[in-house]
């Protein structure tokens, strides 16, 4: 069984949302964790290293950091083919939009939000308005990530685009708009954020 260490609305939502999505048997354990203005501590419960949340345990298997989470859970519970298994089409795609999710887009994301300039050759990352084109031409022949096949990368994506919906710092684009409403208009986004209210 797994469980989820969740606090409502942070990036541990997500894995309500694609938790529903598998049709996976979850419990979820609510933790606290630190805030910006200082309030908060880390969970002793929480096996994530720095008390951040999403992180899960499946019966002791304990698995942290988002792609990582969503890689393990879509290759557990394979019947609603939410992510290419080994040896199928699209896994090398899958595998590298999901490094990219955290390696690339949310790095770039914070140094526009700090109002850092990216250091060309030194940082792993690029700026957003040189990610956010390579991310769009990906999306363009829509509808999701993998083309036809709904995955994980588009609970990952799609959510944080729908998150920075109104913000300055997601360039405007219909594509995006458009990927962000069919990825939250799924029944089971809805289930989540009903849990989530829970
Ligand atoms: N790289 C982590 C980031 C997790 C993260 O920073 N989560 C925030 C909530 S959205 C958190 O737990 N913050 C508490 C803290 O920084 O101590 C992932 O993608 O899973």
């Amino acid at each position: 069984m797994i469980t989820l260490y969740h606090h409502p609305k942070t990036r541990s939502t997500r894995f309500l949302f694609l938790l529903e999505e598998l049709e996976a048997a979850y419990t979820v354990q609510p933790v606290t964790t630190r805030k910006r203005d200082g309030s908060g501590a880390i969970d002793p419960a929480n096996p994530h290293p720095h008390g951040k949340v999403p992180a899960i345990s499946d019966d002791g298997v304990v698995v942290f950091e988002s792609p990582a989470i969503a890689l393990y859970l879509t290759d557990r519970f394979p019947k609603n083919r939410l992510g290419p298994l080994v040896g199928e089409a699209g896994r090398g795609a899958y595998l590298s939009w999901l490094a990219y999710y955290s390696g690339v887009l949310e790095p770039a994301f914070v140094s526009k939000f700090m109002n850092v300039e990216v250091p060309r050759g030194t940082a792993g990352w690029v700026a957003v308005e040189e990610a956010m084109p390579a991310v769009i031409a990906r999306l363009s022949p829509g509808p999701y990530f993998l083309g036809g096949q709904f995955s994980a990368l588009d609970v990952l994506y799609g959510t944080t685009f729908a998150m920075f919906d109104q913000s300055p710092l997601l360039p405007k684009s219909k594509v995006i708009e458009d990927y962000a409403r069919r990825v939250t208009s799924r029944p089971a986004f809805a289930r989540a954020m009903a849990k989530e209210a829970a």
